[in-house]
Protein backbone atom coordinates (compact mmCIF):
# COMPACT_ATOMS: atom_id res chain seq x y z
CA UNK A 1 0.00 0.00 0.00
CA UNK A 2 0.86 3.79 -0.71
CA UNK A 3 3.12 5.65 1.49
CA UNK A 4 3.04 9.74 2.32
CA UNK A 5 3.73 12.02 4.40
CA UNK A 6 0.24 14.34 6.10
CA UNK A 7 1.08 18.01 5.19
CA UNK A 8 -2.11 19.59 6.32
CA UNK A 9 -5.16 18.42 8.58
CA UNK A 10 -8.53 20.32 7.98
CA UNK A 11 -11.52 19.23 9.95
CA UNK A 12 -11.18 15.69 9.92
CA UNK A 13 -9.11 15.58 6.71
CA UNK A 14 -5.96 14.58 6.49
CA UNK A 15 -3.83 15.34 3.23
CA UNK A 16 -1.43 12.96 2.64
CA UNK A 17 1.51 14.39 0.33
CA UNK A 18 2.55 12.10 -3.06
CA UNK A 19 4.33 13.03 -5.64
CA UNK A 20 1.21 13.95 -8.17
CA UNK A 21 -1.14 15.25 -5.71
CA UNK A 22 -2.49 15.58 -2.04
CA UNK A 23 -4.70 12.77 -1.46
CA UNK A 24 -7.91 13.54 1.59
CA UNK A 25 -8.23 11.02 3.66
CA UNK A 26 -9.94 9.97 7.18
CA UNK A 27 -7.92 8.06 9.31
CA UNK A 28 -9.30 4.39 10.42
CA UNK A 29 -11.99 4.09 13.36
CA UNK A 30 -8.82 1.84 14.89
CA UNK A 31 -7.26 5.14 15.79
CA UNK A 32 -9.72 6.72 17.61
CA UNK A 33 -9.83 3.58 19.73
CA UNK A 34 -6.13 3.33 20.21
CA UNK A 35 -6.44 7.19 20.85
CA UNK A 36 -3.81 7.77 18.31
CA UNK A 37 -4.23 10.86 16.73
CA UNK A 38 -2.04 11.05 12.94
CA UNK A 39 -0.25 14.65 13.06
CA UNK A 40 1.00 16.61 10.82
CA UNK A 41 4.37 16.06 9.48
CA UNK A 42 3.32 11.80 10.17
CA UNK A 43 4.64 9.30 7.85
CA UNK A 44 1.72 7.31 7.40
CA UNK A 45 0.32 4.24 5.02
CA UNK A 46 -2.92 4.53 3.12
CA UNK A 47 -5.33 3.01 0.65
CA UNK A 48 -7.11 5.60 -1.78
CA UNK A 49 -10.90 4.70 -2.66
CA UNK A 50 -10.18 6.99 -5.35
CA UNK A 51 -8.11 9.38 -7.22
CA UNK A 52 -8.35 12.17 -5.24
CA UNK A 53 -9.77 10.15 -1.06
CA UNK A 54 -9.12 7.76 0.93
CA UNK A 55 -8.25 5.92 4.31
CA UNK A 56 -4.85 6.41 6.55
CA UNK A 57 -4.11 2.58 7.17
CA UNK A 58 -1.21 3.34 9.77
CA UNK A 59 1.54 5.59 11.27
CA UNK A 60 4.97 5.00 11.31
CA UNK A 61 6.54 5.88 13.92
CA UNK A 62 7.94 9.56 14.82
CA UNK A 63 11.49 10.63 15.07
CA UNK A 64 10.11 14.09 16.80
CA UNK A 65 6.88 15.23 18.00
CA UNK A 66 5.56 18.55 19.37
CA UNK A 67 2.61 18.93 21.31
CA UNK A 68 2.25 23.13 20.40
CA UNK A 69 2.43 23.11 17.38
CA UNK A 70 1.36 20.38 16.92
CA UNK A 71 3.51 18.54 14.17
CA UNK A 72 5.46 15.03 14.03
CA UNK A 73 8.64 14.36 12.54
CA UNK A 74 10.50 18.25 12.00
CA UNK A 75 14.19 18.34 12.35
CA UNK A 76 14.43 22.31 13.20
CA UNK A 77 12.14 24.63 15.05
CA UNK A 78 12.31 28.06 14.12
CA UNK A 79 11.62 29.77 17.26
CA UNK A 80 10.25 33.60 16.36
CA UNK A 81 9.65 36.83 17.66
CA UNK A 82 9.48 40.38 16.54
CA UNK A 83 10.65 43.40 18.15
CA UNK A 84 7.66 45.45 17.68
CA UNK A 85 4.24 45.20 17.60
CA UNK A 86 3.92 42.88 19.14
CA UNK A 87 7.33 43.48 21.44
CA UNK A 88 9.32 40.49 21.79
CA UNK A 89 8.09 38.18 24.93
CA UNK A 90 11.63 36.73 25.64
CA UNK A 91 9.71 34.30 28.54
CA UNK A 92 7.69 33.57 26.10
CA UNK A 93 10.80 32.72 23.44
CA UNK A 94 12.12 30.73 26.27
CA UNK A 95 9.30 28.41 26.71
CA UNK A 96 9.21 27.74 23.16
CA UNK A 97 12.74 27.09 23.33
CA UNK A 98 12.33 24.55 26.57
CA UNK A 99 10.06 22.29 24.50
CA UNK A 100 11.80 22.40 21.12
CA UNK A 101 15.00 21.30 23.51
CA UNK A 102 12.84 18.59 25.09
CA UNK A 103 12.17 17.34 21.51
CA UNK A 104 15.52 17.01 20.47
CA UNK A 105 14.97 19.64 18.12
CA UNK A 106 17.65 21.85 15.90
CA UNK A 107 16.87 25.69 17.27
CA UNK A 108 17.26 29.06 15.58
CA UNK A 109 15.62 32.36 16.70
CA UNK A 110 14.81 34.67 14.19
CA UNK A 111 13.40 38.21 15.32
CA UNK A 112 11.53 40.15 12.81
CA UNK A 113 10.39 43.18 11.88
CA UNK A 114 13.66 44.93 12.00
CA UNK A 115 12.39 47.71 10.04
CA UNK A 116 10.75 49.21 13.01
CA UNK A 117 13.70 49.54 15.22
CA UNK A 118 14.55 53.26 15.46
CA UNK A 119 18.19 51.72 16.56
CA UNK A 120 20.53 48.65 16.93
CA UNK A 121 20.39 48.27 20.83
CA UNK A 122 17.21 45.74 21.35
CA UNK A 123 18.79 43.97 18.71
CA UNK A 124 22.37 44.15 20.54
CA UNK A 125 20.98 42.93 23.93
CA UNK A 126 18.77 39.94 22.70
CA UNK A 127 21.13 38.58 20.10
CA UNK A 128 24.01 38.76 23.26
CA UNK A 129 21.29 36.69 25.58
CA UNK A 130 20.33 34.20 22.47
CA UNK A 131 24.72 33.55 21.62
CA UNK A 132 25.58 33.45 24.76
CA UNK A 133 23.28 30.39 25.02
CA UNK A 134 24.35 29.09 21.69
CA UNK A 135 21.47 29.51 19.82
CA UNK A 136 21.71 30.83 16.14
CA UNK A 137 20.10 34.02 15.96
CA UNK A 138 18.87 35.76 12.47
CA UNK A 139 17.24 39.17 12.43
CA UNK A 140 14.68 39.75 9.78
CA UNK A 141 12.06 42.42 8.03
CA UNK A 142 10.47 41.64 4.98
CA UNK A 143 10.28 44.61 4.00
CA UNK A 144 13.93 45.60 3.64
CA UNK A 145 15.01 42.23 2.90
CA UNK A 146 17.41 41.81 5.80
CA UNK A 147 17.92 38.25 6.77
CA UNK A 148 15.77 36.46 4.05
CA UNK A 149 18.50 35.06 1.98
CA UNK A 150 20.21 33.85 5.49
CA UNK A 151 17.05 32.14 6.78
CA UNK A 152 16.79 30.10 3.63
CA UNK A 153 19.80 29.05 3.72
CA UNK A 154 18.55 27.96 7.71
CA UNK A 155 15.62 25.76 5.93
CA UNK A 156 17.46 23.67 3.35
CA UNK A 157 17.36 20.16 3.33
CA UNK A 158 15.22 19.29 6.82
CA UNK A 159 11.61 20.01 8.00
CA UNK A 160 11.53 23.22 10.24
CA UNK A 161 8.73 24.55 11.80
CA UNK A 162 7.75 27.84 12.75
CA UNK A 163 7.03 28.84 16.33
CA UNK A 164 5.46 32.00 17.51
CA UNK A 165 3.14 34.30 18.59
CA UNK A 166 0.23 35.87 16.48
CA UNK A 167 1.09 38.73 14.60
CA UNK A 168 4.75 38.24 14.33
CA UNK A 169 4.70 37.95 10.81
CA UNK A 170 5.37 33.79 10.43
CA UNK A 171 3.52 33.52 7.13
CA UNK A 172 4.67 36.53 6.15
CA UNK A 173 8.03 35.56 6.28
CA UNK A 174 7.47 32.26 4.31
CA UNK A 175 5.36 34.83 1.68
CA UNK A 176 9.18 36.01 1.16
CA UNK A 177 10.64 32.99 0.82
CA UNK A 178 7.86 31.19 -1.13
CA UNK A 179 5.82 34.11 -3.04
CA UNK A 180 3.51 31.49 -4.13
CA UNK A 181 2.65 30.18 -1.06
CA UNK A 182 0.06 32.79 -1.12
CA UNK A 183 -0.99 32.67 2.71
CA UNK A 184 -2.70 35.06 4.23
CA UNK A 185 -1.00 37.42 6.67
CA UNK A 186 -3.28 39.77 8.86
CA UNK A 187 -2.84 43.08 10.34
CA UNK A 188 -1.27 43.42 14.09
CA UNK A 189 -4.35 45.15 15.97
CA UNK A 190 -3.14 48.64 17.36
CA UNK A 191 -5.27 48.99 20.08
CA UNK A 192 -4.36 45.23 21.15
CA UNK A 193 -1.14 45.35 20.71
CA UNK A 194 -1.58 41.63 19.26
CA UNK A 195 -2.04 39.80 16.21
CA UNK A 196 -5.36 38.31 15.18
CA UNK A 197 -4.85 34.50 14.77
CA UNK A 198 -5.10 34.37 10.88
CA UNK A 199 -3.20 31.11 10.23
CA UNK A 200 -5.69 29.04 12.38
CA UNK A 201 -3.81 25.46 10.63
CA UNK A 202 -0.14 23.63 10.85
CA UNK A 203 0.34 23.26 7.09
CA UNK A 204 4.07 22.08 5.58
CA UNK A 205 5.10 23.67 2.71
CA UNK A 206 7.49 22.23 0.43
CA UNK A 207 10.52 24.65 -0.69
CA UNK A 208 12.13 24.64 -3.62
CA UNK A 209 15.96 23.88 -3.71
CA UNK A 210 14.93 21.01 -1.13
CA UNK A 211 13.36 21.38 1.97
CA UNK A 212 10.36 22.16 4.00
CA UNK A 213 8.64 24.44 6.29
CA UNK A 214 5.52 24.23 8.27
CA UNK A 215 3.42 27.59 8.88
CA UNK A 216 1.29 27.42 11.78
CA UNK A 217 -1.38 29.32 14.26
CA UNK A 218 0.15 31.89 17.02
CA UNK A 219 -0.06 31.14 20.55
CA UNK A 220 0.83 33.21 23.51
CA UNK A 221 0.55 30.13 26.37
CA UNK A 222 2.72 27.50 26.57
CA UNK A 223 2.78 25.03 30.26
CA UNK A 224 5.46 22.48 30.86
CA UNK A 225 2.41 19.42 31.46
CA UNK A 226 4.74 16.43 32.65
CA UNK A 227 8.11 17.60 33.15
CA UNK A 228 10.23 17.23 35.96
CA UNK A 229 12.16 19.47 37.73
CA UNK A 230 15.50 18.13 37.08
CA UNK A 231 14.64 17.80 33.22
CA UNK A 232 13.94 21.86 33.30
CA UNK A 233 18.01 21.93 33.45
CA UNK A 234 18.87 19.87 30.75
CA UNK A 235 16.76 21.71 28.26
CA UNK A 236 18.68 24.69 29.19
CA UNK A 237 21.89 24.72 26.57
CA UNK A 238 23.86 26.49 28.91
CA UNK A 239 23.08 25.57 32.29
CA UNK A 240 23.19 22.06 30.88
CA UNK A 241 27.04 22.50 29.62
CA UNK A 242 27.92 23.18 32.92
CA UNK A 243 25.96 21.33 35.31
CA UNK A 244 28.89 18.21 35.39
CA UNK A 245 31.08 20.52 37.14
CA UNK A 246 28.03 21.43 39.64
CA UNK A 247 29.18 19.53 43.26
CA UNK A 248 26.07 17.89 43.63
CA UNK A 249 24.27 15.34 41.18
CA UNK A 250 21.39 16.84 40.52
CA UNK A 251 21.52 20.34 41.18
CA UNK A 252 18.48 21.83 40.47
CA UNK A 253 20.89 25.33 40.24
CA UNK A 254 18.68 27.12 42.85
CA UNK A 255 20.99 27.58 46.06
CA UNK A 256 22.98 24.84 46.31
CA UNK A 257 26.65 25.17 47.28
CA UNK A 258 29.24 24.67 44.69
CA UNK A 259 27.17 25.38 42.14
CA UNK A 260 28.82 26.06 38.73
CA UNK A 261 25.62 27.75 37.27
CA UNK A 262 25.39 30.61 39.62
CA UNK A 263 29.26 30.78 39.39
CA UNK A 264 28.44 31.12 35.77
CA UNK A 265 25.92 33.78 35.94
CA UNK A 266 28.24 36.05 38.43
CA UNK A 267 30.42 36.30 35.96
CA UNK A 268 28.22 36.92 33.12
CA UNK A 269 28.65 34.01 31.12
CA UNK A 270 24.79 32.77 31.84
CA UNK A 271 22.56 35.26 31.08
CA UNK A 272 20.81 36.81 33.70
CA UNK A 273 16.77 37.13 31.87
CA UNK A 274 17.63 33.22 30.65
CA UNK A 275 18.27 32.26 34.55
CA UNK A 276 15.14 33.96 36.17
CA UNK A 277 13.00 32.42 33.80
CA UNK A 278 14.68 29.02 34.40
CA UNK A 279 13.67 29.57 37.78
CA UNK A 280 10.52 31.07 37.53
CA UNK A 281 10.01 28.00 35.43
CA UNK A 282 11.32 25.05 37.99
CA UNK A 283 8.83 27.10 40.00
CA UNK A 284 5.80 26.25 37.85
CA UNK A 285 6.86 22.86 37.56
CA UNK A 286 7.01 22.36 41.33
CA UNK A 287 3.43 24.10 41.55
CA UNK A 288 1.98 21.79 39.39
CA UNK A 289 3.19 18.52 40.92
CA UNK A 290 1.36 19.91 44.16
CA UNK A 291 -1.59 18.65 42.42
N1 LIG B 1 7.06 46.26 9.58
C1 LIG B 1 7.00 44.96 9.36
N2 LIG B 1 5.81 44.34 9.42
C2 LIG B 1 5.77 43.01 9.19
C3 LIG B 1 6.94 42.24 8.92
N3 LIG B 1 6.57 40.94 8.78
C4 LIG B 1 5.24 40.91 8.96
N4 LIG B 1 4.75 42.14 9.21
C5 LIG B 1 3.33 42.50 9.46
O1 LIG B 1 2.90 41.86 10.65
C6 LIG B 1 1.52 41.50 10.55
C7 LIG B 1 1.32 40.05 10.95
O2 LIG B 1 1.96 39.22 10.00
P1 LIG B 1 1.57 37.67 9.81
O3 LIG B 1 2.54 37.13 8.82
O4 LIG B 1 0.12 37.52 9.51
O5 LIG B 1 1.88 37.09 11.25
P2 LIG B 1 1.76 35.57 11.77
O6 LIG B 1 2.88 35.33 12.69
O7 LIG B 1 1.62 34.65 10.61
O8 LIG B 1 0.40 35.62 12.62
P3 LIG B 1 -0.67 34.43 12.94
O9 LIG B 1 -0.98 33.73 11.64
O10 LIG B 1 -1.85 35.18 13.47
O11 LIG B 1 -0.05 33.55 13.96
C8 LIG B 1 1.10 41.83 9.11
O12 LIG B 1 0.43 43.07 9.12
C9 LIG B 1 2.42 41.93 8.39
O13 LIG B 1 2.37 42.81 7.28
C10 LIG B 1 8.20 42.95 8.84
O14 LIG B 1 9.28 42.38 8.60
N5 LIG B 1 8.16 44.29 9.08
MG1 LIG C 1 0.19 33.32 10.08
ZN1 LIG D 1 24.19 23.73 39.85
Amino acid sequence: MPEGQIVRALSGFFYVRTPHRDIRCRARGVFKKKKWSPLVGDWVTYEETDATEGWVTHLHPRKTELVRPPIANVDQAVVIGSFLEPKVQSELLDRFLVHAERAGLETVICLTKSDLLPDSSEEKALREIYEAADYPVLITSVHTGEGIEELKRALKNRLSVFAGQSGVGKSSLLNAILPSARLQTGEVSRKLGRGRHTTRHVEILDLPGGGQVADTPGFSQLSFGKMEATELGRCFPELAERASDCKFRGCLHKNEPGCAVREALTTGEISGTRYRHYLQFLEEINEQRRY
